[in-house]
């Protein structure tokens, strides 16, 4: 099967009042804020912060618009934009878990960054996930429930048509008073009753959730996403498009920073205030000050590298690359986390699934005028439309002389994907599937990003080290053989299921999965944690709890970076919670530290009104 994408609207819609796309545009060099990336956590900071008119902020951004690119508007066309000129194109080095495999790692290259070429799942962790940040960090502001207020200042959540599996959500946990639209499917793949019917059949294993949003994320349910009417919701549509009247907010297009520098020093501690950028690694380098903060938001990936680029890491790595050290700060780019994904597939006995409308010219048009006039059809949502989180029993043999590697009972340590057609390349043409994306959801392997060379244009080296630990891939072959048990033992299948499919099929034995595993896994794209926040007074760690970076003023990381270790969830919402919390002076909850945080942002550290 042959994936088909949208072709590009001809006509790109007129540019934004604030985004510029050529340097000679820039109005000033002078900015209270500059923020380095305008994807999912930059454009939300950009956007909290210049709520006061009297902040000026400047946005970098390495990539293009969003304007313009039907891929990321619909939804099930996501996968057309991954090694496309909206991505970075990573790869990763060889992967020991993987055989030595080195695999592709997508991220955003646009406005929205990554929120705009995702698959949009919409899920915000644990609260054991978040009462552990809060322990960490010994900032109550990250636990569970003093996050609350920042999920609801995200959410915009938009109730389903009625339906007969409804309820399909809980209501309790949803808000309307945010940006990002929020929604599950209104459209009903053959898959979806089955997958319904299952949780009744083999409900002591698999039992039903109304809403893994709640706080626990067990069970299987509908999934959640960030697509409202129909559309993707990214950080550029919520954050930005309705705010380009905003004179005090501008955005430098195909600008990516080469070097962040420091051209004071407080009590001997460096105060970073110059930004330096490039459009291209031969084109001249321009320099933007920033007279209050510079707000690093380039990633989990670029974040790490552009610290490092501009001597602030481990002195050791930094000179054999002759990259002066400016901070001596050791853990950036170590202790990364990630969420190993590998897919088990069935061909099925429907005339409808993703390979109907994808691989054939004819059902494509269709369900694209349809997608186009109504928002609807079996474009109108991401490709997974449930999903399920599992634990595995703590007294089972694989976790002997470990600790239970997820963050509490009410974390996973696996989840299925269920997609209604084949998933991760091209498969044969002229068969209809089903595929369970089954993810290690608990890693216990740590990765790192590091320099190939001094040269910014280079690509980071990432090592995410996917299945580098020996429990990650037992729980990865567990995984498996649930993921099989989920469709054998189930009458719902009979009928629908044709066969196992592939190099899955043959893998039988443990030893068979696990050698499948190896040859077939990649990455769900989660990769979080190359500059972790750590207690105030620890020397481990890149940031303090106020995300600002550890032995240096003036410099702040607000993305994926900072996050401990990858949650139990997809990871655009607990980095957007992050972002959204950060702002000038916030007056709906004044009770809670992290607003105090927020308002001491600009109170405190800025003196303004
Ligand atoms: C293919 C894919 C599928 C995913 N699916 C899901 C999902 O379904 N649900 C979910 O919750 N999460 C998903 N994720 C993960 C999620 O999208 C990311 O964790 C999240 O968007 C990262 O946010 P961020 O702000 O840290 O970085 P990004 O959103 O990637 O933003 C970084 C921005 O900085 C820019 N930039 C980088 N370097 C520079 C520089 N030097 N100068 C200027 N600009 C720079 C980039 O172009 C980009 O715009 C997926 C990710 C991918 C790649
Ligand atoms: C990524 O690779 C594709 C295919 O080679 C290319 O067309 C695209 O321009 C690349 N993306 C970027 C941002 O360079
Ligand atoms: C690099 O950017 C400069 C302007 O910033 C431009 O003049 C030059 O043509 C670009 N070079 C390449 C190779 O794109
Ligand atoms: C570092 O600088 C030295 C001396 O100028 C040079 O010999 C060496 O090649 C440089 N190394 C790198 C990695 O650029
Ligand atoms: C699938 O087959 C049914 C019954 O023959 C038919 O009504 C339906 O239109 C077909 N659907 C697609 C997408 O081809
Ligand atoms: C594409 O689907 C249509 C039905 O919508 C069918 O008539 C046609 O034969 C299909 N084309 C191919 C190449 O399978
Ligand atoms: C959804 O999109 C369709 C097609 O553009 C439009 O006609 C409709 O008004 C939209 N509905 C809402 C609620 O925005
Ligand atoms: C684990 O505990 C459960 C419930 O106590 C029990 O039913 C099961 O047999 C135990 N499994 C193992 C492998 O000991
Ligand atoms: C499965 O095993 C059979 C028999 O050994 C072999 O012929 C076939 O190529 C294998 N299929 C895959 C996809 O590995
Ligand atoms: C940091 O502070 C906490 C709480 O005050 C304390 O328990 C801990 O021992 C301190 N750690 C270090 C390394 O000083
Ligand atoms: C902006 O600054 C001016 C002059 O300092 C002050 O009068 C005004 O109140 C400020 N506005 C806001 C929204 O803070
Ligand atoms: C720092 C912290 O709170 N760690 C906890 C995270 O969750 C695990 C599993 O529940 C606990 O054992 C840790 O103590």
């Amino acid at each position: 099967m042959q994936l088909l994408g949208a072709t590009l609207l001809a006509v790109i819609p007129a540019a934004l009042a604030v985004v510029y796309d050529d340097v000679s545009q820039l109005p000033s060099s002078i900015y209270d804020f500059v923020v380095i990336g305008g994807g999912t956590s930059g454009l939300v900071v950009a956007n909290r912060l210049t709520e006061d008119a009297n902040v000026t902020v400047l946005v970098l951004e390495a990539g293009v618009t969003n304007h313009g690119v039907l891929d990321s508007e619909i939804p099930l066309l996501a996968p057309a934009l991954w090694g496309s000129q909206y991505d970075w194109n990573y790869t990763t080095t060889p992967q020991p878990g993987l055989d030595d495999r080195e695999i592709p790692y997508f991220r955003g290259k646009l406005l929205g960054g990554s929120s705009s070429i995702n698959l949009m799942v919409y899920t915000r962790g644990s609260d054991n996930d978040w009462d552990n940040y809060s322990a960490i960090t010994g900032d109550s502001g990250w636990s569970w429930d003093s996050i609350q207020p920042w999920i609801r200042k995200n959410e915009l959540f938009i109730p389903p048509t009625p339906s007969v599996f409804d309820p399909r959500y809980d209501p309790l946990v949803h808000h309307q008073n945010g940006l990002v639209d929020v929604s599950v499917t209104n459209y009903f793949w053959p898959s979806a009753p089955r997958v319904i019917k299952t949780t009744i059949e083999q409900p002591l294993q698999f039992p039903y959730r109304l809403d893994a949003n709640d706080g626990n994320v067990l069970g299987v349910g509908w999934a959640q996403a960030t697509i409202g009417n129909g559309t993707r919701s990214s950080a550029a549509t919520a954050y930005l498009d309705g705010f380009t009247t905003r004179s005090n907010l501008h955005v430098m297009l195909h600008a990516q920073a080469t070097k962040v520098s420091a051209s004071s020093a407080q009590d001997g501690i460096p105060v970073f205030d110059t930004v330096e950028f490039a459009t291209n690694a031969t084109g001249p380098r321009y320099t933007v000050v920033a007279t209050k903060e510079i707000i690093l938001a380039a990633g989990t990936f670029n974040t790490a590298q552009l610290l490092l680029l501009s001597g602030i890491g481990d002195p050791q790595v930094l000179a054999p690359l002759n990259i002066t050290s400016v901070v001596n700060l050791p853990d950036v780019g170590k202790g990364l986390s990630d969420h190993p994904l590998v897919p088990a597939s069935w061909t099925v006995n429907s005339n409808r699934t993703f390979e109907t409308f994808l691989g054939n010219s004819t059902n494509f048009a269709a369900a694209l005028a349809q997608w186009e006039a109504t928002r609807t059809g079996p474009f109108s949502f991401t490709l997974p439309d449930m999903y399920a989180w599992e634990r595995i029993p703590l007294n089972d043999s694989i976790f002997q002389g470990a600790s239970d590697p997820s963050s509490g009972p009410h974390s996973a340590h696996y989840e299925f994907l269920f997609a209604s057609g084949f998933v991760g390349g091209a498969a044969p043409s002229g068969l209809n599937f089903f595929t369970i994306d089954v993810g290690v959801i608990s890693p216990t392997a740590r990765g790192t990003v590091s320099l190939r060379s001094s040269d910014p244009f280079d690509p980071p080296l990432i090592n995410p080290n996917i299945l580098g630990t020996d429990l990650d891939a037992q729980i990865m072959v567990k995984a498996l053989k649930a993921a099989r048990r989920f469709v054998e033992n189930s009458p719902a299948w009979n009928g629908y299921i044709i066969a196992e499919f592939g190099a899955f099929a043959n893998a039988t034995t443990d030893a068979e999965l696990l050698q499948y595993s190896r040859e077939n896994a990649g990455t769900i794209f989660h990769a979080v944690g190359s500059c972790q926040m750590t207690a105030s007074n620890s020397s481990s760690g890149c940031v303090d709890p106020d995300l600002k970076v550890k032995g240096t003023k003036g410099l702040r990381i607000i993305d994926g970076s900072v996050l401990p270790f990858v949650p139990s969830a997809h990871t655009q919402v607990p980095i957007y919670i992050i972002a959204v919390s950060f702002h000038i002076d916030n007056v709906d909850q004044p009770s809670i530290s992290l607003q105090e945080r927020g308002s001491s942002l600009i109170k405190n550290d800025w003196n303004l009104a």
